[in-house]
């Protein structure tokens, strides 16, 4: 499908440090803990740590109201220069948080126009707020997606609690993958830049990964991000070996045929603050405690 993406939506990605490569030297990006709920159990996950489809585990934040949010961006916009996005990734996941998440947003935009909001979701509840998603004027928005087919995602996800029931196995994963897809599709449609983060895990999704590349495209997903595994403590992944560097390289330079590549993630925390290279969120943390890197 042609996306729909406006000129003013480009002109805030120039200023998306994960993104624009090019942004990511000058441009900071705060995220704010305000998600601390999970609505499926991802088996790279520790429950303890922040949400590893978008940041690293071994690591643990604060978690803020709304109110408190705000007053926290208020003033570290005032201490760190180029703060261009507001990120909402975690602790656990955004949409399953998504009163307090959108209360967030609307607090934000009452004090700063000019911010960039964004969001990274495992996607379940992507049909249920992609909507109200594109009317809060959320242009940028990352879902996990590390497989497509139910087989593979039993694999990978222990459990999908949706409308009230928990779904296991193949048949949560099914849930999951669907509701996945149709998100990324309606939210590409209305010119939201869709990045997809994936995570390579050797022996279960690492083959398949440029079938999901490809697959996101047909979407209208504008980047896909593969990551590492950072096997968490405590995690059913615990035990495996982290992602071999050469061969993330690798398979990202076979998917590069197909689509556009993020190469400079950080796999930050659920409260980082700063350049991508620079995180201060110590700095800014009340509660934030690192536990065991
Ligand atoms: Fe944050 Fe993610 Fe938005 Fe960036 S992080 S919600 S898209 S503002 Fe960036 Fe960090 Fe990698 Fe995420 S480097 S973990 S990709
Ligand atoms: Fe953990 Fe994130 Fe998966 Fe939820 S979506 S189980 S927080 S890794």
């Amino acid at each position: 499908h042609a996306t729909q993406v406006e000129a003013g939506t480009l002109e805030m990605t120039d200023r998306h440090p994960c993104y624009s490569f090019k942004a990511h030297r000058t441009y900071a990006r705060m995220h704010l803990p305000v998600a601390p709920r999970c609505n499926i159990s991802c088996n790279y996950c520790n429950r303890k740590y922040d949400c590893v489809n978008e940041s690293r585990p071994g690591v643990t934040s604060e978690v803020l109201t709304p109110e408190a949010a705000r007053d926290k961006y208020l003033l570290v916009r005032d201490k760190v220069a180029n703060l261009s996005v507001v990120g909402i990734a975690g602790p656990g996941d955004a949409l399953a948080n998504w009163g307090s998440v959108s209360r967030t947003i609307k607090l934000i935009k009452e004090v700063d126009r000019e911010v960039i909001f964004c969001l990274s979701t495992n996607g379940l509840r992507l049909p249920d707020y992609a909507r109200e998603i594109v009317q809060l004027g959320v242009k940028h928005v990352t879902v996990t997606v590390n497989c497509i087919e139910p087989d593979t995602g039993s694999l990978i996800y222990k459990h999908v609690n949706y409308q009230g029931r928990v779904y296991r196995g193949a048949a949560g994963a099914a849930i999951l993958l669907q509701n996945q897809q149709k998100g990324i599709e309606f939210l590409a449609r209305q010119g939201v830049l869709v990045k997809i983060n994936i995570v390579m895990v050797k022996g279960i999704n690492d083959e398949r990964i440029p079938e999901v590349v490809r697959l996101v495209k047909g979407l209208g997903a504008f980047i896909t991000n593969i990551m590492p595994l950072v096997p968490a403590p405590g995690s059913a992944f615990e035990n495996f070996a982290p992602t071999d560097v050469a061969e993330l390289n690798r398979m990202r330079d076979i998917c590069g045929q197909d689509m556009r590549q993020m190469r400079h993630c950080k796999q930050c925390r659920a409260d980082a603050i700063g350049l991508l290279d620079e995180d201060r969120s110590r700095e800014f943390s009340t509660a934030g405690k690192k536990l065991n890197t």
